[in-house]
């Protein structure tokens, strides 16, 4: 009822500057070729729309880029991140599911608002956040240690991190924005002391890797969507490093301690069994960071692929 889920938008965008690390541009080129789109076509069948190319967006970094607030590449994420919200919301406006295959977290900020616009224009709703990560990346400029833009996302799109210009994110406006009251973590297991005091200060439901060794992954499931309340529409944005380094090793930020592939998977069935869901993403998968053999970043693309597959219908029998 939320969206027509035989139509998906894919937006594709192969963006690293939110990181330090390159290659994990590579990533949505690394997970068409090994045939994600082919199987939500073939085997989910799903009408594709807007997926014919990654988009790189070099032309839109300036020459000189440098730190503002402490945050690194600010103009060049605040610019692909807008296109990104404009590309989002472009698919999401016409009632699609819509993927989008990253790229860094800071993508995020563009998925998210251009999302949250289309369901209040659409539904005429507030739309949930389900951020599984083994961070937070609710640092504000202020609080992050590294000024790294894929730490800060949720920060900027709660407005607990604020911007007037519109080179540096100034163009997030209340529409693209969600409330800290419909955001739930799953998996966390790696939160800086300033945001801590973030999540503990704004009353952020946060699901960390304790609460899912002592519940079990289906309960906290159940206490997750109890939260978001049900018929609330859901973008679901998907670390891979919330996987363990056992199943996704090629990650820039990875920590030990984390989900199984299954728990993993699960977390997407069950998102998708709400009927609720509006948009997913997978990011920060980085091909060219293989630790021991190149099984890594092979391992690490077929997880990716299954995630993607399971939120979106895959295990429904
Ligand atoms: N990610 N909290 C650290 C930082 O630099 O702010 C790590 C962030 C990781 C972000 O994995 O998307
Ligand atoms: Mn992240
Ligand atoms: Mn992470
Ligand atoms: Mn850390």
């Amino acid at each position: 009822f939320l969206s027509r889920p035989e139509d998906l938008g894919v937006v594709a965008v192969g963006f690293s500057g939110g990181q330090g690390k390159p290659g994990v541009d590579a990533a949505p080129t690394a997970l068409i070729e090994s045939g994600l789109l082919t199987q939500l076509r073939d085997d989910l069948g799903y009408t594709l729309h807007g997926h014919d190319d990654v988009h790189f967006y070099s032309d839109l970094a300036p020459a000189q880029d440098p730190p503002h607030r402490g945050m690194k590449n600010p103009r060049a994420v605040s610019a692909v991140t807008r296109k990104i919200a404009e590309q989002v919301y472009a698919q999401a406006r016409e009632g699609r599911l819509v993927l989008t295959l990253g790229g860094d977290h800071s993508i995020a900020i563009g998925t998210i608002a251009g999302s949250a616009k289309a369901v209040r224009e659409r539904l005429g709703r507030e739309m949930a956040v389900i951020w599984v990560d083994a961070h937070a990346d609710i640092n504000t400029p202020e609080t992050s240690g590294s000024g790294n833009v894929h730490g800060m996302p949720v920060a900027f799109l709660t407005g607990l991190a604020r911007e007037e210009k519109d080179e540096f994110f100034g163009w997030l406006k209340d529409e693209h924005r969600i409330s800290v009251k419909k955001l739930v973590y799953i998996g966390l297991r790696d939160v800086d002391a300033g945001e801590k005091r973030i999540l503990r200060e704004n009353g952020i439901k946060a699901f960390s890797m304790f609460d899912i060794d002592r519940h079990g992954i289906g309960r906290v499931m159940e206490m997750a969507l109890a939260h978001i309340g049900s018929d609330t529409p859901i973008h679901l944005s998907f670390d891979v490093d919330a996987l363990d380094p056992m199943w996704a090793p090629s990650t820039g930020t990875p920590v030990r301690g984390g989900l199984t592939l299954r728990e993993g998977d699960f977390i997407c069935e069950y998102v998708h069994q709400t009927g609720s869901l509006v948009a997913v993403d997978l990011v920060e998968v980085n091909p060219t960071l293989a630790p021991e053999t190149d099984l890594g970043a092979h391992e690490t693309v077929r997880a990716g692929c299954s995630i993607v597959r399971c939120a979106l219908g895959e295990s429904l029998l």
